[in-house]
């Protein structure tokens, strides 16, 4: 297969800005960039999906730059539905600092930032050298902008596509830049630059978009519950980012390991084969988060996770540290439990049955656990030795409901 044909079936290329580019991409060797904004101090599983595109095209012998944007993070780029809120240049510079970091350990290629040479160009350089060039009705029409008239778009966000055409052609004056590659939304941005080399110097750009990867409910991949997957495992645990990868959809599996990993077709075919015969095993859904979380926090990190996940699911807390505990359990209820209290008492005081008649039910039933061990006795008394690190058990009730008791 040539790189388009294996990005073709991988459905990463959602639009071309010529067809030429499927030659050049195939038997030149392209210098190309792709853009993030400082909006936050660490990228997140969305970005992650889109600069894989810049590990693709790198491993067939292009060159990738990626770019930070330090002074498009300052206007902010359009959103369909309404303005964006500024933000403070302090959170822009701190913002920039991550990424850059992140960016540079996650992909290893060169790193610039557009605040570089945007902050010395003068207003009135910018009407003469690049306001001249793009019609004001041009970019009335990019989706984007005619989507805001309704509701009204300031001046400051209206230039914003202007702004990111500059890099691309100021990047192809200095560093050779041909190729800009990104996300669907990014299309009109994209095109914006490429008019504008076309009109200023007469130079031939291209562009190319992928489309956002969605899962089985039209919704971005990595958007939990307004929660976004960071790629800075302070942010987002690897084993975080494992629960959601397991938990991909048997409908999307096969799209996101074709989207996600540097898996190879047949190697694809191969799991999908193995994956339908029993789905249960979630062979497809245990490749994903091996591949993808191996490619962004590295192998020990990877097994890591895993090893937690088995623990927590396979019922045995126990061989898991006091800190991975925490980590795992940190969104489920948690109290101090006095040193000496009896198992009923302790079952009450927090609220994990309402009486003790209903303390007993659960014990007899065999549905409470304490770090995984059944316990029935109502007067077992807790103490250091029945906790993790001498502080932490995972009280568990039935199969749903998990409790943190720290032992004071
Ligand atoms: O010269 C450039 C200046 C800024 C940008 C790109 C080139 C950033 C771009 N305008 C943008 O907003 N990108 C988004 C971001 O930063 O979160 C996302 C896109 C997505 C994908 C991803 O960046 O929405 O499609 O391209 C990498």
């Amino acid at each position: 297969m040539t790189l388009y044909e294996d990005l073709k079936w991988r459905g990463l290329i959602k639009d071309i800005s010529s067809p030429e580019l499927e030659k050049k991409l195939n038997e030149e060797k392209l210098t190309f960039y792709i853009g993030t904004d400082p909006t936050a101090d660490s990228m997140h599983i969305g970005h992650f999906s889109s600069f894989l595109i810049a590990t693709r095209l790198a491993r067939y012998g292009h060159k990738p730059i990626l770019l930070i944007g330090g002074a498009t993070g300052l206007i902010g780029d359009p959103k369909p539905s309404k303005e964006r809120q500024m933000i403070t240049r302090e959170e822009v510079n701190k913002n920039v600092e991550g990424l850059t970091l992140q960016a540079k350990k996650i992909f290893g290629f060169e790193v610039v930032n557009n605040y570089d040479w945007t902050k010395d160009i003068n207003i009135l350089d910018f009407l003469r050298d690049y306001g001249k060039y793009i019609n004001v009705n041009y970019m009335l029409a990019k989706d984007i902008i005619s989507r805001r008239l309704v509701s009204g778009i300031t001046f400051c966000e209206f230039a914003y596509t202007l702004l990111q055409g500059m890099d691309f052609l100021y990047l192809n004056k200095s560093k050779g830049v041909t190729l800009q590659v990104a996300g669907s939304d990014q299309w009109g941005n994209i095109t914006t630059g490429i008019e504008l080399a076309r009109k200023k110097d007469n130079i031939e750009l291209y562009g190319m978009t992928m489309p956002l990867v969605l899962d089985s409910n039209g919704v971005k991949f990595g958007k939990t519950e307004g929660n976004a997957l960071w790629l800075d495992k302070e942010k987002t645990s690897s084993y975080e980012l494992y629960q959601y990868l397991i938990n991909t959809s048997d409908s999307c599996i096969i799209d996101y390991l074709k989207k996600l990993t540097f898996l190879k077709k047949e190697e694809i075919e191969q799991i999908e084969t193995e994956h339908n015969k029993c789905p249960e095993l979630r062979i497809a859904q245990k490749t994903l988060a091996r591949e993808v979380i191996t490619f962004i926090h590295g192998k020990e990190e990877f097994e890591k996770a895993l090893r937690i996940s088995e623990a927590l699911f396979g019922g045995d807390v126990k061989k898991l540290s006091k800190d991975e505990i925490l980590m795992c359990f940190k969104d489920v209820p948690s109290f101090n439990i006095t040193s000496g209290t009896t198992l009923i008492d302790m079952l009450i005081e927090n609220n994990i049955c309402q009486s003790k008649r209903e303390a007993r039910e659960f014990l007899n039933a065999g549905s409470i656990s304490i770090n995984d061990e059944k316990v029935i006795d109502e007067n077992l008394i807790i103490t250091k030795d029945l906790a993790i690190g001498n502080e932490v058990l995972v009280i568990k009730r039935g199969k749903k409901k998990n409790y943190i008791g720290f032992l004071k």
